[in-house]
């Protein structure tokens, strides 16, 4: 099956703006199959699921998580599509290592943005060398969910404090609240403020990578007709290091991590090496 390498371009968007729209990122293949599992997932959620309405056919907005663990195809997904590759190139990592996938839907009509956010605060990583491979299973615009992106913001330092996803609150993610940062600026109040990028007209099969600092949101799916169907793989790199912090998402359990805090994830069970560019 066809796999994809960054070209010099798309290594350079990807450094200066944290963010680079990746053409037909997969073979058509993976997506095909990744959709139609999408779609069964959402009558058959895994306990990590979060669902604003349950069997809704809009104004829903649907996630699940960690499903690599029971199922073989998201398994073989993210050994042999080449988007570990991707997210090693992106990423200038001699390695990509996987850390969790996460299924994110928009049903029509669906009424409830993506908050701004930055994702190194929710996960307990630090390191720059982290990275999201966003692959659109549905064909998406702005105005149809795709993920908007502030332009230069992985260059920062600072952690902005975690907040809950979904229209329900409370319950939804209620890990977060705990964590290490600042609120993050009210973007959304101010968008001129900011070099913000979206992309129109993404097919499936064409991916968002960014970084795991770049500060991201997206809009609600105000298409009637266009359901929105996307998967994120998220990469450790090489300088990664295991930091389950207070606040940061539980769904590992450190007990089971088999490395101490402060050193690279070097457990092939739980963070599997998908990815070593061929020794020089
Ligand atoms: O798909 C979305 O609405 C948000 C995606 C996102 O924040 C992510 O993949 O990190």
């Amino acid at each position: 099956m066809h796999q994809r390498e960054l070209t010099p371009e798309e290594l350079q968007r990807y450094r200066e703006d944290g963010v680079v729209l990746v053409k037909n990122a997969v073979d058509p293949v993976w997506v095909d199959k990744l959709l139609a599992f999408g779609k069964q997932q959402l009558s058959n959620p895994s306990k990590l699921a979060n669902d604003a309405r349950p069997g809704a056919q809009e104004n829903r907005l649907f996630t699940d998580r960690y499903l690599w663990r029971n199922n073989d195809l998201i398994y073989q997904f993210i050994r042999d599509s080449g988007c570990a590759r991707i997210a090693a190139q992106a990423m200038q990592s001699c390695t990509a290592r996987f850390y969790f996938d996460h299924l994110l839907v928009k049903k029509v009509n669906t009424s409830t943005p993506t908050p701004w956010h930055q994702d190194v605060p929710y996960w307990p990583f630090r390191g720059k060398q982290i990275a999201s491979i966003w692959l659109a299973l549905t064909p998406v615009s702005v105005n149809g969910s795709a993920p908007e992106f502030v332009r230069g913001s992985h260059q920062t330092e600072q952690f902005y404090l975690p907040e809950a996803f979904g229209s329900s609150g409370a319950k939804v993610n209620s890990w977060t609240g705990k964590g290490e940062g600042i609120p993050c600026p009210d973007i959304e109040a101010d968008r001129s403020a900011y070099d913000i990028v979206g992309f129109d007209d993404m097919e499936p099969g064409d991916a968002v990578v960014f970084s795991a600092w770049t500060l991201h949101g997206a809009p609600g799916n105000q298409s009637a007709t266009q359901d929105r169907f996307a998967i994120s793989t998220r990469w450790l790199g090489d300088d990664a290091i295991w930091d389950p912090r207070p606040g940061t998402d539980p769904s590992v359990n450190p007990a089971e991590v088999r490395v101490p805090p402060g050193q690279h994830p070097l457990d092939n069970a739980i963070f599997p090496e998908f990815y070593r560019a061929p020794a020089a």
